[in-house]
């Protein structure tokens, strides 16, 4: 005997009284020799629903020379993330303009994410990017590993989609190797995921910007100079002044049903 049918339920179809405003803040910087326009890139972009896009790019080598590669390979991330919600169909497009490029070492690490406000669903994919994690307020650490290789390499791609929630008391961080691999001269103590997490979580206690926090830290960390481009993003979400809290119960299904009365079972 089939049983009662089953109602999907859409998240998306009913409006929570719990949403989040989405804090970004973006920073880059060349490598000290060069100056001026460098091959990392560090955007966020809102897109529909309030959902918000990040792009963190670094194209191989640095400096000046890269920059134009650069600023191609986000045109085409940025223009997909717009017409489609997956960050891993933006990688593919990504890794299809390099290995068609004619440019010298058309390879490229990249991070890319959606946060939505009211989900609360971070989805996101990362070619090869190892500085990606989530900074909790009790300073615990949660990496984001990667979904897919270095682009532009002669290998099948396939990327993938990962999901996670961020909680309103945690911070999304990703920075480019130059700023986890800055180091001293002469020394192999690179300022790596330790450091930046201690710059963010100091600036944001002390009302600063973190993404300036993080390029200062890394810099100082350098001796004074940065030997490669740097580039960092860090997003939270922060609560919407007179919205209410999140529910205390899970909604129930009848509830559900109320608020979406569209909604058809099947
Ligand atoms: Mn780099």
């Amino acid at each position: 005997m089939a049983g009662p049918p089953i109602a999907p339920i859409v998240r998306d179809d009913y409006v929570s009284p719990a949403s989040f405003g989405i804090r970004t803040w973006q920073a880059v910087q060349a490598a000290d020799l060069d100056g001026g326009a460098c091959g990392d890139r560090a955007l966020t972009l809102l897109l529909d629903s309030g959902r918000t896009a990040a792009v963190l790019l670094d194209i191989a080598g640095h400096g000046p020379k890269r920059a134009e590669l650069s600023s191609a390979v986000a045109e085409v991330i940025v223009s997909s993330l717009v017409s489609d919600p997956s960050p891993a169909v933006a990688l593919g497009c990504a890794d299809r303009t390099l290995r068609t490029s004619d440019a010298e070492f058309p390879y490229a690490l990249a991070f890319l994410a959606i946060v939505h406000p009211v989900l609360r669903t971070v989805v996101y994919a990362s070619a090869g990017q190892d500085c990606a994690f989530v900074l909790g307020r009790d300073k615990h650490i949660r990496s984001l590993p990667p979904t897919a290789p270095m682009l532009g390499i002669p290998l099948t791609l396939n990327p993938c989609d990962a999901l996670f929630y961020l909680e309103p008391t945690e911070t999304l961080i990703i920075a480019t190797d130059g700023i986890s691999e800055s180091r001293p001269p002469g020394s192999v103590a690179f300022f790596g995921v330790a450091g930046v997490a201690r710059a963010v979580a100091g600036s944001l206690r002390s009302g600063d910007d973190p993404a300036l926090g993080v390029l200062e830290g890394a810099r100082v960390h350098a001796g004074g100079k940065l030997a490669d481009d740097a580039a960092v993003v860090v997003i939270s979400l922060t609560p919407v002044t007179g919205k209410g809290r999140l529910p205390a119960e899970p909604r129930s299904a009848t509830t559900l049903r109320k608020i979406a009365p569209k909604m058809t079972s099947f």
